[in-house]
């Protein structure tokens, strides 16, 4: 078992993805159903902060990509320092992060990390379990890396993007619907950002062009995570129901899923991206 550090590869190879699952308790999911969002009447609102789930379920998964053989990753241009920009504090070698994929030798499975797993619905104010207030949406900058490289944050909730270095920092935060900012910001110094609106941002740093980070933005990041190094993912106490998994990755892109959670059971779950042949 080793871990596969993909170097970058050009966007043909990854135009279309499609999708292969195992609903190991979901027997009928022929049909989209939002019954959650649908039964309540304030959908499309805010959680309320008294609502819990009295019947609820786990979902448990992976996500893994379907080819055969560690030479079938798709080839990425190198990520270079190109100067030696700000070294010692910058490293030379810049770790890739776009497509970072596990090998189970056993199986000869692939398994994919940084994947985004979404329940939508209850992004969407159905019933669900109560939102932690408390929770810091923080990504660092530390040897001009972004970390986490992927951050799942609650929408109108701020995001610190605090900086580990001595060097100065540009973040450099966009997407499609929230407004866009970018900051230069000297050695220690943070940022605060608060986005409005559910989608991916991008973070960048103009200053060392090989740092990326991308933002999650979601309604409520209890019924969101990222796959582990080894590709799996865990959500808790989701209310019974039937409901629509959206599924992004930086390079592999999107996928959606039809689930369904029954009280106090388990839902397995295997979400397979394809290459484009
Ligand atoms: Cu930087």
């Amino acid at each position: 078992m080793k871990l596969i550090w993909v170097p970058f590869v050009l966007a043909v190879f990854l135009g279309c993805v499609e999708e292969k699952t195992n609903a190991t308790t979901s027997a009928n999911n022929n049909s989209v159903t939002t019954t959650a969002a649908a039964s309540n009447p304030v959908a499309n609102t805010e959680i309320s902060a008294t609502e819990q789930a009295d019947k609820a379920g786990t979902l448990e998964g992976s996500v893994t990509l379907n080819i055969k053989d560690a030479k079938d990753l798709p080839k990425f241009d190198p990520i270079k320092n190109k100067d030696n920009k700000d070294v010692p504090t910058c490293h030379t070698e810049i770790t890739d992060e776009r497509l970072i994929v596990w090998e189970n030798k056993d199986s000869k499975k692939f398994y994919v990390k940084n994947t985004v797993i979404i329940i939508t619905e209850l992004q969407k104010g159905a019933k669900g379990k109560r939102p932690k207030e408390d929770d810091k949406y923080t990504i660092d900058q530390l040897k001009c890396v972004y970390i986490p490289h992927i951050l799942i944050a609650r929408r109108n909730k701020k995001i610190e993007v605090t900086s580990s270095d001595e060097v100065t920092h540009n973040i450099n935060i966009s997407g499609k619907k929230n407004k866009s900012e970018n900051i230069l910001a000297g050695p220690k110094k943070s940022i605060t950002y608060t986005p409005q609106f559910e989608e991916e941002l991008n973070v960048l740093c103009n200053v060392h062009t090989w740092m990326k980070a991308y933002v999650v933005v979601v309604n409520n990041p209890n019924y969101a995570t990222v796959t582990d190094d080894k590709g799996k993912f865990t959500i808790k106490d989701i209310p019974e129901g039937k409901y629509t998994l959206r599924i992004w990755h930086e390079e592999l892109k999107e996928l959606t899923k039809e689930i369904e959670i029954k009280a106090d059971q388990k839902t397995e779950l295997e979400i397979s991206y394809e290459l484009k042949k």
